[in-house]
C-alpha cells in the first residue's frame, strides 16, 4: 500500500458532495443521494478517513455507515494518489465552479443543479447576474425570499471566500508537521503566522524549520504528499499549494536566530513593528536574524530571551495582535491565559433525540474518552423545527433517560440535563417555567427573526435575560464565520445586561466561533463570565473545543473567566445562583 496522501475528511467530503452535484446534473437517479449521504457520513466522521484506511484499507472504509464498495474505492484513490480521476472526467464534462458556489449559504447540490441546468449558472459571477435582474426569483422552489437571501450570501462570500476557517487548516497542518518532522534532516519544526495566533481565519501557512542541509528541506517540502503545485522553490524559502487550495511556505533558518525568526514570521506584522520601535528605541536592532546591539547579537535563540531583553514579560502568541499586549507585559499585568487542557466540561451538545447523530450515552462516554468530567444535553426546542426541536413532553422524557445514563456512567462522567431553548420574537422562551425548573443548564439562543431592528433585537435579548432560569446565552452574536454575518444588536448593552442579571456568554467553538476574541475581551473586561462549548452533533466534535479555548486565550480570557473549566459542584453554584 503506497504512503496515503494529506487528504483531510472535509476534503473527502467537498469531493464527495461536489459528485454528487454532478450526478444530479446527469439526472442519475438514486446515485446523488447516495454521495451525498456518504459525503455527510465523512464530515462527521469522528476520525481521520485517510488513518482508518491506513490501518483496515478498503474494508475499513466500507464499514462507515453510508459509504459502500464503489464509494470506498473512489476515497482510497483519493486518499493514495490525492486525485479522482472519476470526478475529473466529470469536472470536465461540465465545468461548473460548485466550490465557490457551495460558499454562497443555503444553496445545496440540488439548487446548483437547477440554477446550472434553468440558468446556466457556471459561477457566482453569473449567479449574481441572474440574481441582479431578478430571474431567481422567478425560478420555481426559489422565489424572491431567496433571491435576496442569495444576494446577500454572495456579497458575504465575495469578501472573506479567501480565507480558510481554523478548524479546516489545523488538520492539514498538523498532518504536515508529522511528515515533514519526522525527516532526519529536519531538527526542529514549528508553524508560524497566524496559524501559531490562532486566528479564526487562516490566508496561509507558515512553517519554520531548523536544518543543517535546508536544500534537502526544501526537496522533501516540494515533494511531499497533496503539493499540487510548487510556487517557489528556493534554497531556504519555498512555497506550495496543497490540494485543498491552501498556500504554505516553508522558511529554513539557522539554530542560532530560531527565537528571532519565530517571533518575527508569528507576527502580527503590527506586534512586529511595536517590538521593532521598541527595540530602535534603546539603539538597538530586532529583524528576524535576532537582536542587535551594533553588530554584536544580544538575543535571537529564543522568544523568551528576547522579550526579556526588552523588558517584557512572555507574550503568548494569541495576543499578539498590538492592543495592548506590550504595556501590559512591560507593566507586568498580562493575564495568565486558560489552558488548551483547562476544561472539565461542556456545556452545549446535541443529541439524536433532535439533529445530533449519536445518543445521549455515546456523547457522554466520548465526551469522557476526551477527559472531560461532565457534559449538558442541549437539544433544541419545538420551535427549531429544522432541527426537530424537543416538545415539552419529549424532554421530560429525555430527562428520564438522562438518568439513566447518569446512573450507568457513575464516576465516569456526569450528565446534565439542558436545553437550547429558542428565544422567540418577543423575547420570550420555548419553553414553560415549570419545564425550565427542572433542568441544570438553559441556554437560551436566537435561531429565527435574525433582521430586526437593532433596537427590537437588543430588547428582545434583554427580555429573555429577566427570565431567572436563563443561565447561558448560547452562540450571542450569530455569526458563523466565512458565512453569515452577525445579525444587528448593541453588543455593549447585552455584555451590561449579562453582567446585570448573572447571565454567561457562549464561547461556541463550532464554525460558529461566536463570541469572537474581540467580544471576549469586551466580556472579560465586564467580568461577564463565559462558557466554551463544542456544540457537539457527534462525539467528533468534542476536538473542536481547541478552537473554541483559542478564541477565548485571544479574548485574554483566564480560567476564572469561564464556568465550565470550573470543576462541577463550583460551576453549579454560579447557576443556581439566580434561582
Ligand atoms: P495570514 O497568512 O493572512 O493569515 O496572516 P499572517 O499573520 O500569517 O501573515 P503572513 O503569512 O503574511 O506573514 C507571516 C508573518 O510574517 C506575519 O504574521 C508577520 C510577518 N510579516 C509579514 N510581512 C511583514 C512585514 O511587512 N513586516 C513585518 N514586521 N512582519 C511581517
Ligand atoms: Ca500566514
Ligand atoms: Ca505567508
Ligand atoms: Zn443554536
Amino acid at each position: 500500500m503506497k504512503a496515503p496522501v494529506h487528504m483531510p475528511n472535509s476534503e473527502i467530503a467537498r469531493i464527495l458532495g461536489e459528485i454528487a452535484v454532478y450526478l444530479d446534473m446527469q439526472n442519475e437517479p438514486f446515485k446523488p443521494r447516495a454521495y451525498e449521504k456518504a459525503s455527510e457520513a465523512i464530515a462527521n466522521l469522528p476520525e481521520e478517513a485517510a488513518e482508518l484506511y491506513r490501518r483496515g484499507g478498503i474494508r475499513a472504509l466500507e464499514e462507515i455507515p453510508s459509504v459502500g464498495k464503489a464509494i470506498a474505492e473512489k476515497m482510497a484513490e483519493l486518499i493514495t494518489t490525492g486525485r479522482l480521476v472519476y470526478f475529473d472526467k466529470l469536472k470536465r464534462a461540465l465545468p461548473i465552479d460548485i466550490t465557490e458556489l457551495r460558499t454562497v449559504e443555503g444553496l445545496g447540490p440540488k439548487s446548483i443543479a437547477k440554477l446550472y441546468r434553468r440558468l446556466k449558472v457556471r459561477t457566482l459571477a453569473d449567479l449574481e447576474r441572474a440574481a441582479r435582474k431578478g430571474k431567481i426569483a422567478k425560478l420555481e422552489g426559489f422565489g424572491a425570499k431567496s433571491e435576496e437571501k442569495i444576494l446577500q450570501s454572495i456579497g458575504f462570500a465575495k469578501g472573506t471566500g479567501h480565507r480558510f476557517l481554523l478548524h479546516d487548516v489545523m488538520p492539514q497542518v498538523h498532518r504536515l508537521e508529522a511528515l515533514l518532522g519526522a525527516r532526519p534532516e529536519v531538527d526542529r519544526l514549528i508553524v508560524a503566522g497566524s496559524v501559531r495566533r490562532r486566528k479564526e481565519t487562516i490566508g496561509d501557512v507558515d512553517i519554520l524549520a531548523v536544518s543543517k542541509k535546508p536544500e534537502a528541506v526544501m526537496t522533501a517540502f516540494t515533494h511531499l504528499p497533496g503539493v499540487v503545485r510548487v510556487i517557489a522553490h528556493g534554497d531556504t524559502k519555498s512555497s506550495v499549494k496543497l490540494s485543498s487550495g491552501l498556500n504554505v511556505d516553508l522558511r529554513v533558518v539557522p539554530a542560532t536566530s530560531y527565537g528571532a525568526a519565530l517571533n518575527y514570521f508569528t507576527g502580527s506584522k503590527d506586534h512586529n513593528v511595536a517590538l521593532r520601535e521598541l527595540a530602535v528605541r534603546r539603539g538597538w536592532k530586532l529583524n528576524e536574524y535576532g537582536l542587535f546591539k551594533g553588530a554584536r547579537t544580544i538575543a535571537g535563540r529564543t522568544e523568551e530571551e528576547i522579550y526579556k531583553k526588552l523588558g517584557l514579560a512572555y507574550i503568548e502568541p494569541e495576543m499578539r495582535e498590538a492592543t495592548g499586549e506590550l504595556e501590559a507585559a512591560r507593566a507586568g499585568n498580562l493575564p495568565k491565559l486558560i489552558g488548551y487542557d483547562d476544561l472539565q466540561g461542556d456545556l452545549q451538545t446535541q443529541s439524536d433525540w433532535t439533529d445530533g447523530r449519536d445518543t445521549i450515552e455515546a456523547l457522554a462516554r466520548g465526551a469522557a474518552a476526551r477527559g472531560l468530567r461532565y457534559i449538558a444535553i442541549t437539544d433544541h426546542t419545538r420551535s427549531v423545527t429544522i432541527a426537530n426541536g424537543l416538545d415539552e413532553k419529549c424532554l421530560v422524557k429525555q430527562l428520564a433517560e438522562i438518568d439513566r445514563v447518569n446512573k450507568a456512567l457513575k464516576g465516569k462522567i456526569t450528565v446534565l440535563k439542558g436545553t437550547e431553548c429558542d428565544i422567540r420574537e418577543d423575547g420570550t422562551l420555548d419553553l414553560s417555567d415549570k419545564v425550565l425548573a427542572q433542568l441544570d443548564v438553559v441556554g437560551v439562543a436566537i435561531h429565527y427573526h435574525t433582521k430586526l431592528s437593532r433596537r427590537d433585537q437588543t430588547e428582545r435579548i434583554k427580555r429573555a435575560f429577566e427570565n431567572q432560569y436563563v443561565d447561558i446565552f448560547f452562540h450571542p452574536t450569530g455569526r458563523i464565520v466565512n458565512r453569515r454575518p452577525s445579525y444587528d444588536v448593541d453588543f455593549a448593552a447585552v455584555i451590561a445586561e449579562a453582567k446585570h442579571r448573572g447571565v454567561v456568554l457562549e464561547v461556541n467553538a463550532s464554525e460558529r466561533l461566536d463570541l469572537r476574541d474581540e467580544h471576549v475581551r469586551a466580556a472579560v473586561q465586564a467580568s461577564v463570565k463565559l462558557a466554551i462549548d463544542s456544540d457537539a452533533h457527534a462525539v467528533g466534535h468534542f476536538d473542536n473545543l481547541e478552537f473554541g479555548i483559542a478564541q477565548a486565550r485571544r479574548g485574554w480570557a483566564e480560567k476564572k473567566d469561564v464556568i465550565n473549566a470550573w470543576p462541577l459542584e463550583k460551576m453549579r453554584k454560579m447557576l443556581r445562583r439566580r434561582q
